[in-house]
Parts: C-alpha cells; structure tokens; sequence
C-alpha cells in the first residue's frame, strides 16, 4: 500500500504498511482499485451525449466518498462498491459505439483477488511518473473525494447539482490522461470553484431541511436515561434517530462533529436531544467506551474500534467496520431503521460523566448577518480589531496545542471564526464576549466553512471594500482529511491569501507544487505561537 492523503501521514515515506488510521494493506488497495472503477465510470459517461445522469453522479458521490480518510475499513463493503461501480461503468458502455480506450475504463473482475491484482496499476503513484504531475493529480483527486462527502450528504435530502456531477466526471477523466502541469493546476483551482459550489449546495440542503442555526447552548454533561452517541455528519440520519427515540425514555447525545445538530431549530425542538458528549473523533476510543450505550456513526471518523464497545457501535451510509453492525439505507421516501439501537440502549447504563459545561454556537451566515448592525459597529469602534479564521480539523498529534495556545494568546479585542471539529481545540475555553459577540463564533461542521466565506464577503461589501484580503480577517487553518483539502481549495478559489496552514504542510505536495501554492497564494506553514499571533495581529 501506499497513503498519503492525509496529515496524519508518515512524514517522508507516506502510509506504506500499514495507515496511522488503523487502514491495512488491503483496504488501502481495495479502495485504490475503487478510485480506479471510478475512473473508469467517468470515462464511460464522458462519452454519453447530453450530460451525466444523477445515478452516476450519485455513484462517484458514494465510491469517493467510501475511500475518505476514516470512513470504511470493511473489505467486503468495498468490494460491493467496486463491483455496483463497475455495473453501471459496463452498463454506460454498452450504448457506446467508440469505447474508451485506457485501463481504468476496460478492465473487468469481479472476485476479490482480482481486484487486489490490479491494485498495483491503481494506487496513487500510477497517476503519472513525473512527480510533479503526481502531486498535481493527488490535489485534485483529495479535492474531489471531500466533495464527494458534501454532494453525498446533499444527495440523501434531495439535493443535486448536475454541473457538479459533470465536474466529477471530467475530474477523474484527467486523472487517467496525461495533462501538462499547467493543465493540471487549472483543474485543481477548478476543483475550489467546485468546491464552493457543492459547500453552498449542502448549505441550501441542510437550512432548507431542518431551518438556520441559530444562537444555541449546548450541554456537555449528562443525564440519567441511557443515551444513543451520533457522530458524523449526516444530518438526515439524525432526523431518523430523533424521530426513532422521541418518548422512548433514550437520550440522544451528539459527538465530535455532530455537535452543530444543536444548531438547527428543526432538532432543537427534541427534549430527549440532550447535549453533546466528548470531544474531537481522535478521542474517541476513551469517550465511546466511557459512553455506555449505543454509539452510532453516520460518516468519516471511525478510529480502530476497542472490544469495551465494540459490540454497541454501528455504521450506517458510507461508513464500515469490520464486525460492525451496519444500518442499511433508508427505503425510497422512508426513514433508516435505527429500532436495534433503540433496544440495546434501553439495556444500558446512562452515561458517565465526562464534564459538566457547555459550548455555544449556531453562528452560520443567517444568524451572524443577523447580528451585522452590532459586528460591524464594534469593528468601526475598534471593540474588534480582528477577526481570525481558525476553522478545519482536529487530529491525534501534540503539535496541534499550538491552536490552543493561538486561541489563548489572541488579544480580546480579536474573534474566532471557526468550523469543523478544530474548534474542539480551544471551545471549552473561557475567551469571554466583546459586547456580548462571543469571541468564538461556531459556523457548524466542516462544510460550514462555506458560512465563513459567506461572511466574510458580507463583511466586504458592508464595508465597501474591492478585495476580501483588505479586511482586518487572517486565516490560520487546520487540516486533517481530504474535506480540509477541498475547503481550502474553496478559499483559493475566493481569492483569500496569506492562508497559515498546519500543523504541517500536505505530504503530498512536492517542492515544486508547494512553491506556485506560495507564490500565487501565500500559503505558509505555521510558526511560533507568538510569532503567529504577532503576525496575524499585523495583518500579516
Ligand atoms: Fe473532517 Fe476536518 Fe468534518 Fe473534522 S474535515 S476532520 S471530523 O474537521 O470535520 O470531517
Ligand atoms: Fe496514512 Fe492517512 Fe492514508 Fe490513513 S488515510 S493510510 S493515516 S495517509
């Protein structure tokens, strides 16, 4: 196997035995050999006339999103995906009279074993021999994958965008033909204008479906009725749960990036929905365990489970485990049937208590323009003087302290604008409020990055500026996994510059990939604490 997709990535040689996500040899190539169906579906479907079907943008949205860091370790659920893949790729080819002619799109199996063989021609080092071009692809192909989470998430509420489809198909069409570098940037900065779109497609799906967040306390301690955990991000699914568990006597408790579900009026009305428990998906294996009842994970996330809970954990959607219990799909216009967790919750003890506080959040675009009078007079007074983008992801390493102690050392006359599950980093933090505006504002899960640009640009007009970089705003991201990828080639796609990245720079970019990132963007790696703030404070 060969990973290096995302941060978590061993530094110089990439993930070659076996992933720091607990991935193995063989899941890792079933998942390459995924990524290769897929290839071959967009090639089959770039020579349909018309545009893509739903059923196939669908199908990447689903097989993409199976190979996200921490999503699927189950070889027989990846097995499935390349086989339904390879369907409907075949499916496509019999209306063709000129077939295409690369691999990707004319090769057939159907048994595990031969897909494992054709893993050596999959993997990400078969994108192009020349480096370079190899970290171009790389870009686009993790760019592509986080969207795919996105569009799938949109896709379960009814939501489509068949220009993003067609995006998916020419993306993984170039992934299999040879592209010169310039060719290859252009699609990767294509790939940020993509991603802003899917990111306000999801937008459009979760507010339209469940309201805007708003203003909300979130507890973290616990009740005394046994609970279902929620993690993930998917929020029909915990409409489903919700609705499943109203009078039941069982709690639902949200985990690591589930907490925004607090946000939303449409779940805030459940009084069994009762706080959020925990903290970042790294921790997980401590809290679930802690839990004491049914845990169940709707997305991206699943760190090696532990035998304390492993027989109360379930996967639902894209996620898989081996072992697991899997919730299958929901039927066309029914709910999932979450009645085994339901029943085993009711045999549990409550929860145990971690902590006893609480979070606020619910600072989307609707509700922080709501407060616009109010932001932009404390700007024009100087109450704030700074707004400081701190959105992304948390992960395992030490390293990662530095965003507390950023968040700390800020001066109080600055805000955080954050989402994704960084903010686990410094939200349990007292910073205070400048004028009754907390100086963290939680925009929601990692899509909700989009809510931040969607401000910023607000902020831009209001105060009648030409370019997003001249606002008192700094951008000091985190990132962990291929969504953080596509979020950030969203930002370069607005334009936003200077951009700190870390806590290091992507593996997967080479010397050369990372200089035009620099020159064009501005992208730096993180520094000293002090340094950094010193900086930012200065608008650099
Ligand atoms: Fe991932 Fe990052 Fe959403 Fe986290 S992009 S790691 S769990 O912030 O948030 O899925
Ligand atoms: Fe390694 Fe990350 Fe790939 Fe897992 S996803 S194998 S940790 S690079």
């Amino acid at each position: 196997m060969y990973c290096d997709q995302c941060q978590e990535s061993v530094h110089g040689s990439g993930c070659t035995v076996r992933g720091v996500c607990g991935k193995d040899d063989m899941t890792a190539k079933l998942q390459d050999v995924l990524v290769y169906a897929a290839e071959g579906l967009a090639l089959a479907a770039e020579k349909q006339p018309g545009s893509v079907s739903r059923k196939v943008g669908q199908l990447i949205s689903e097989s993409l999103f199976v190979t996200v860091t921490n999503t699927n370790f189950d070889e027989d659920a990846i097995v499935e995906q390349i086989r339904k893949t390879l369907a409907l790729r075949d499916e496509l080819k019999a209306a063709l009279t000129v077939q295409p002619e690369q691999d990707a799109a004319s090769w057939s199996g159907s048994s595990k074993d031969e897909f494992l063989a054709k893993a050596a021609l999959a993997g990400i080092e078969s994108l192009s021999e020349n480096e370079d071009l190899q970290s171009l692809k790389s870009l686009v192909l993790y760019g592509i994958k986080g969207l795919a989470a996105y569009t799938d998430h949109a896709a379960v509420l009814g939501y489509h965008d068949d220009d993003i489809y067609l995006f998916y198909v020419k993306a993984l069409a170039a992934l299999t033909k040879e592209l010169s570098a310039d060719e290859l940037t252009a699609l990767v900065l294509e790939t940020g204008g993509v991603a802003v779109k899917a990111m306000a497609l999801l937008d459009k799906a979760n507010t339209e479906s469940y309201g805007h967040p708003e203003i909300t306390t979130v507890k973290t301690g616990v009740g005394k009725n046994p609970g279902i955990l929620i993690s993930g991000h998917d929020l029909r699914d915990m409409e489903d749960l919700l609705k499943q568990t109203d009078g039941t006597g069982v709690d639902v408790y949200t985990h690591c990036e589930m907490l925004p579900a607090h946000y939303y009026p449409a779940f805030k009305k459940y009084s069994h929905f009762v706080g959020n428990y925990g903290s970042a998906w790294w921790a997980q294996d401590r809290e679930f365990d802690s839990f004491n009842g049914p845990i169940l994970m709707t997305t991206n996330c699943i760190v090696p489970v532990r035998e304390s809970y492993r027989n109360r954990m379930f996967t639902t959607g894209m996620a898989g485990y081996p072992g697991l219990k899997h919730i299958a799909a929901r039927p066309e216009g029914g709910q999932k049937d979450f009645s085994a967790l339901v029943a085993l919750a009711k045999t549990c003890q409550a929860p145990k208590e971690l902590e006893n506080g609480q979070i606020v959040g619910g600072f989307a675009h609707n509700q922080v323009i709501a407060l616009a009078d109010k932001v932009v007079a404390a700007v024009r007074s100087g109450a704030i003087k700074r707004f400081v983008v701190m959105a992304g992801c948390d992960g395992r390493h030490n390293s990662r302290q530095y965003y507390t102690d950023v968040a700390a050392a800020l001066p109080d006359n600055t805000v955080i604008l954050t989402a994704g599950c960084a903010k686990y980093r410094y939200n349990k933090l007292e910073l205070g409020d400048i004028g009754g505006i907390p100086r963290v504002l939680d925009a929601g899960q990692c899509n909700d990055s989009y809510s931040l640009a969607v401000i910023a640009l607000k902020l831009k007009e209001v105060f009648g500026l030409d370019d997003i970089n001249d606002l008192p705003i700094s951008f000091d991201i985190a990132w962990y996994e291929q969504k953080a990828v596509t979020v950030l080639l969203a930002l370069l796609y607005l334009g936003v510059k200077g951009i700190r990245l870390g806590p290091t720079l992507p593996e997967f970019l080479t010397p050369n990939v990372a200089a035009v990132l620099v020159e064009k963007f501005g992208i730096k790696p993180i520094g000293t604490v002090a340094a950094d703030v010193e900086a930012m404070m200065a608008g650099a």
